[in-house]
């Protein structure tokens, strides 16, 4: 009954300030969501903590070494058990640049002005703004 499953994405950061930029991910599969948008990760395997499972996740799609930052505060229900929720993630110095790898096929680095730009998943849309509502960024 109260068994949830949590999802965990990351808010994947680069640079700082004026030049701060938020990764966004092109799904391609499954059907009912391919071509939609979303911040990056998945499913948490039992016994991994958000942090372990959102640094494999962000290692299989997109071939990266992340290191996961500040939690962003929330959790937003996706399609029962699932629930989703966010992390802070840098690239770690000497990581490989993102590329799609897995379950996407575009990824873009949005800056403040370009972050609604792209069709997000209902689901990540407020994930999106309370990213943006805490960091003031991307
Ligand atoms: N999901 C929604 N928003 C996200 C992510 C990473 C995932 N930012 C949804 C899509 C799937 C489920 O969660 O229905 C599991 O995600 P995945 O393992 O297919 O990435
Ligand atoms: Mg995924």
């Amino acid at each position: 009954m109260s068994e949830r499953i949590v999802v965990v994405a990351a808010a994947l950061l680069d640079g700082e300030g004026d030049g701060a930029r938020l990764l966004a991910a092109r799904r391609s599969a499954p059907p009912e969501v391919a071509g939609r948008w979303e911040l990056p990760g998945g499913k948490v395997e039992p016994g991994e903590t958000l942090q372990a499972a959102l640094v494999r996740e962000l290692r299989e799609e997109l071939g990266v070494d992340a290191e996961t930052g500040a939690p962003v505060p929330g959790e937003w229900p996706l399609r029962p058990p699932y629930v989703l929720r966010v992390l802070t993630a840098r690239l770690r110095p000497g990581s490989a640049a993102p590329r799609p790898l897995e379950d996407h096929d575009e990824l873009r680095w949005l800056t403040p002005a370009e972050i609604w730009d792209v069709d997000w998943l209902d689901q990540d849309v407020p994930a999106v703004r309370e990213v943006l509502a805490v960091r003031g960024v991307p």
